[in-house]
């Protein structure tokens, strides 16, 4: 088995792991426990942040998710389900909105630091609360806006862009109130409901979760 993911569960290398369930890639997963573990020299040796996820295949080693998406798309996706390769009409909003995904992904790392990292309620910060929510809604909302009109990001159909934003929009429900946002949560539902997303999720009695609540609310 040449492909290794180095995963905690529901971090940003979720994406990357139901990517790999939806393309069927056969795998290896090393799960760590979020924090302290990420920083052991070994893993550091691999991923020279700490950082997941990382991706090992064969002699290549790569650790920033988008660039992950893209290399798996375009070395095993052979009948283009996912992926739209360069000359295909709809390549440059592939891009842009599998690339969207981090933009959303970096208000829902803040409001996980503040709520979940910061351990101590005293050291966070509730003008940092506030302004990442509002632009957690934001780059939501510019979603919200396009879904108004089509299923999916591309009007091809679904493919890698919508896993890297459905991830996101995975833990952005987590702090904000999706009711807003009808076209988004219909979206998010049909998603999470993928056999794919579904085998990238914890086991219900997983050890070492990130999130074990369902809101966090500042
Ligand atoms: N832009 C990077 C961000 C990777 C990242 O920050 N991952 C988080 C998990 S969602 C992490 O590993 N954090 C551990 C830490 O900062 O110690 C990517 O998309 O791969």
């Amino acid at each position: 088995m040449s492909i290794v993911l180095h995963h905690c569960h529901e971090a940003r290398s979720m994406r990357t792991l139901w990517l790999i369930n939806e393309l069927g890639l056969d795998h290896e997963l090393k799960i760590y426990a979020f924090g302290r573990a990420l920083r052991d020299p070994a893993y550091l040796a691999v991923s020279p942040l700490g950082r997941v996820p990382c991706l090992e295949d064969g002699d290549l080693t790569l650790f920033e998710s988008g660039a992950i998406a893209e290399y798996l798309c375009e070395t095993y996706d052979t009948q283009h389900l996912l992926w739209r390769a360069p000359g295909e009409n709809d390549r440059p909003e592939w891009l842009q909105w599998l690339h969207y995904a981090e933009t959303i992904t970096v208000h829902c790392a803040s409001l996980t630091q503040q709520a979940i990292a910061i351990a101590d309620p005293a050291l966070r910060s509730n003008t940092v609360w506030k302004l990442e929510s509002r632009r957690l809604e934001k780059s939501i909302a510019v979603v919200e806006d396009l879904l108004s009109a089509q299923e999916y990001l591309l009007k091809s159909g679904f493919s890698a862009a919508d896993i890297g934003v459905g991830y996101a929009l995975h833990v952005a429900k987590l702090f904000v109130d999706f009711s807003q946002f009808p076209h988004v949560s219909r979206y998010y539902q049909n998603l999470s409901a993928r056999p794919a997303f579904q085998k990238s999720m914890p086991a219900p009695d997983a050890k070492d979760r990130i999130y074990t609540k369902s809101r966090y609310v500042g």
